[in-house]
């Protein structure tokens, strides 16, 4: 690589080229969880295998400086025989620059806010989406990854071959266990159960939270802000809790059979489970709520008039 002052296109052959993040935290910040050793190799020796082989695919043609997920994303306008190069190692950079960040000493638990009510809007509940992330890790068959995923709507889980990115199919990883044997094998050989559990205790679910704030959704905020009355009193959709549902449920039902409100008893019972909606999701109001949910509750519970289509 030559020409530094010499135009921009030397120039930024050399600022794009990709290269391997620093560890957020020291190579054993993770023990006994994750072994210094295996930071060692799998940081500063795989990573950086992938990023010197996506360089030297990259390097000299078009797409040297276009953004590594721009990439993945686009897999199919790639020609044939730079595709296999790049969905492999672009791949295997992305994937683990996510996963340096995606984990922290003192991590694990589970996450908070309306990442933890689309867990469990997904999955019923917290130990159910950690089986299922156990389930999935042990069914990728040879290398690969698990990953809880994003498509705009909700959040659940896919496994990847290879180092095959989410980013690829349209959706967006929110987090990813490498599920490869170079991730583990150094300290659980072949237990690569034992592995998932240990990964599960590293897991940073603020910065998995912040990518989940950060995936662009369908804007809602024309529902929220429609007038409801509940026992007399004018508020927004948007600031319904609890109790506001639970007593407009019980509002309707009283008036249920009553003259030409034909369908009170389906709005009533709507409201019922909306309440039950908030409870199980840790939703302090509608507002806390996914967007997929927020559209069909609204929808439900006319909020959204029949008949009327979606902005
Ligand atoms: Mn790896």
């Amino acid at each position: 690589m030559v020409g530094e002052m010499n135009g921009a296109l030397n120039s930024h052959d050399v600022a794009m080229a990709f290269s391997v993040p620093d560890l957020p935290y020291p190579h054993d910040a993770l023990e006994p969880h994750i072994s210094a050793e295996t930071m060692r190799f799998h940081h500063d020796k795989h990573h950086q295998a992938y990023v010197d082989k996506a360089n030297a695919a990259l390097d000299g043609t078009q797409w040297a400086d276009t953004r590594a997920e721009d990439l993945l994303a686009a897999l199919d306008e790639l020609p044939e025989d730079l595709r296999d190069r790049v969905r492999d190692n672009v791949g295997g950079h992305v994937n683990h620059t996510m996963f340096w960040a995606s984990m922290k000493p003192d991590g694990g638990g589970q996450p908070g806010g309306k990442l933890l009510g689309a867990i469990k809007g997904a999955f019923g509940n917290f130990k159910v989406f950690k089986d299922t992330v156990r389930a999935a890790s042990m069914s990728v068959f040879g290398s690969g990854w698990a990953w809880l995923v994003d498509d705009g709507t909700r959040v659940f889980i896919v496994t990847t071959t290879n180092q095959d990115s989410p980013l690829s199919d349209g959706l967006t990883p929110l987090v990813g266990i490498d599920v490869w044997e170079h991730a583990y094998y150094l300290q659980y050989e072949n237990r690569r159960a034992e592995y998932v559990d240990a990964w599960l205790s590293v897991v940073d679910w603020e910065a998995v939270e912040a990518r989940y704030e950060a995936v662009p959704r369908q804007d809602v905020s024309d529902i929220l802000s429609r007038g409801v009355s509940i026992a007399g009193v004018e508020t927004v959709f948007g600031e319904i809790d609890i109790d506001a549902a639970r007593t407009q449920a019980a509002e309707l039902k009283a008036l249920q059979g009553w003259g030409p409100m034909a369908k009170v008893g389906s709005i009533a019972r709507a409201w019922n489970e909306l309440a039950q909606t908030l409870d199980k999701r840790g939703a302090a109001t509608v507002a806390d709520l996914d967007a997929s949910t927020i559209i069909s509750s609204a929808t439900d519970l006319w909020v959204i008039p029949p008949g009327r289509s979606m902005v």
